[in-house]
């Protein structure tokens, strides 16, 4: 179990990746209390380092034994090194913030953000599940409309960058948009097609009835962070040509009424949210402002008059930070304001 320090050894796991390297970034801007950071990645990046607090830290080849005197380990190395790894770090007294899907769903893992259902960190048993980024940015700007009128179902359709895919996805983004503009063949090679001045409807794997797993996750994911399973949500998620920031459209039907006017008044005392919102000025959340940023930025609220209580509006956040390294720094930080 974790115990009280003044500074604790962290470790990221998957630190060569696109969350991995923000990650370091974000731990370095909070001045998280590290006495020593440790990296971890594959085979394939030995020998490489990384810059922390301007000092070079060696990446580490990821093991079943590397975890002894590790108080927290970050992981963003893909669900499959998660379902293996962790209960090695467990074992070793380790806590671990993971960021895949492997333990999400997990009755016995707590699946958090700050922002939504911090309550729940009190149960885990040493792994804390981080939600999908499309996930995140939604519950954050549910949450407070949700306490305040009780959600009764929600339409979400998502646009989402591709550096949620990783770094292979943001090279070939930038070589198709060059190879376009020169005239040269495309060739996809991360997405099954072009991603260069197109849209995908199409995230995570094909499930039998259709959908996507990406969207699955959104709904599952959702009910478990808001503790209410009633909420009926449908999701379709889209992969854009835009390398960083994810949007969502999002309709919200309402238990009782919430008027456009409420909504921008709520969501602005609402932790973590930046109402952004003056059409007539065109001024409205995009992605290319959203990235590098920490909080979730609405815009767009508007009725929507077709049912009874429902409401529309325009959620855009960088997936990198909240969507993932961020919130998983934000739930170390709260795991370490915890311990007694
Ligand atoms: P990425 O850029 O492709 O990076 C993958 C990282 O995992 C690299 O550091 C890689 O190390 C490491 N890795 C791969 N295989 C490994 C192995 N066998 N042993 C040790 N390390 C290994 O991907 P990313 O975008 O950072 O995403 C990484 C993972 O984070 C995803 O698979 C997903 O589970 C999670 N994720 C979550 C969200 C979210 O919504 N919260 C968003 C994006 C990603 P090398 O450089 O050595 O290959
Ligand atoms: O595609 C995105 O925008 C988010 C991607 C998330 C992701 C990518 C690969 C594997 C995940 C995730 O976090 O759900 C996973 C996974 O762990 O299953």
């Amino acid at each position: 179990m974790l115990k009280k320090k003044d500074k604790y050894v962290v470790a990221v796991v998957g630190a060569t990746g696109a969350v991995g390297n923000e990650m370091i970034a974000v731990l370095e801007e909070r001045k998280f209390s590290i006495g020593q950071l440790r990296l971890f990645a594959s085979e394939r990046s030995e020998g490489k380092t990384l810059e922390f607090c301007d000092k070079a830290v060696t990446v580490e080849i990821l093991g079943e034994n590397v975890f002894k005197g590790i108080d927290i380990a970050l992981f963003s190395a893909g669900a499959e090194r998660s379902l293996h790894f962790a209960p090695f770090a467990v074992k070793a007294g380790c806590v671990v913030v993971d960021n895949s899907s492997a333990w999400r769903m997990d009755p016995n893992v707590p699946l958090v953000v700050p922002e939504v259902n911090p309550q729940d960190l009190k149960w885990h048993k040493g792994i804390i599940a981080n939600p999908n980024c499309s996930t995140i940015q939604m519950v954050v700007v549910m949450k407070p409309i949700h306490d305040a009128v009780k959600i009764k179902r929600v339409v979400v359709t998502t646009f989402q960058s591709v550096s949620g895919t990783g770094k292979r996805a943001m090279e070939e983004l930038l070589q198709q948009s060059s190879d376009m503009l020169n005239f040269k063949e495309i060739k996809p090679v991360v997405y099954p097609h072009q991603i260069a001045f197109n849209c995908l409807p199409h995230i995570d794997k094909f499930m039998e009835d259709g959908y996507t797993k990406e969207e699955i996750k959104m709904v599952n994911e959702t009910k478990k962070i808001m503790g209410d399973d009633s909420i009926r949500i449908t999701a379709t998620t889209v992969r854009v040509p835009v390398f960083r920031g994810h949007s969502e459209s999002v309709n919200i039907e309402t238990e009782e009424k919430l008027t456009a006017n409420e909504a921008r008044v709520l969501l602005s005392s609402a932790p973590g949210i930046i109402v952004y919102d003056a059409p007539e000025k065109n001024i409205y959340p995009l992605p290319v402002y959203a990235a590098g940023k920490d909080e979730v930025y609405v815009g767009r609220i508007r009725e929507d008059d077709t049912v009874e209580n429902g409401i529309n509006m325009w959620v855009v956040s960088d997936n990198l930070r909240k969507g993932a390294a961020l919130n998983a720094v934000q739930i170390a930080e709260k795991l370490i304001t915890q311990i007694k």
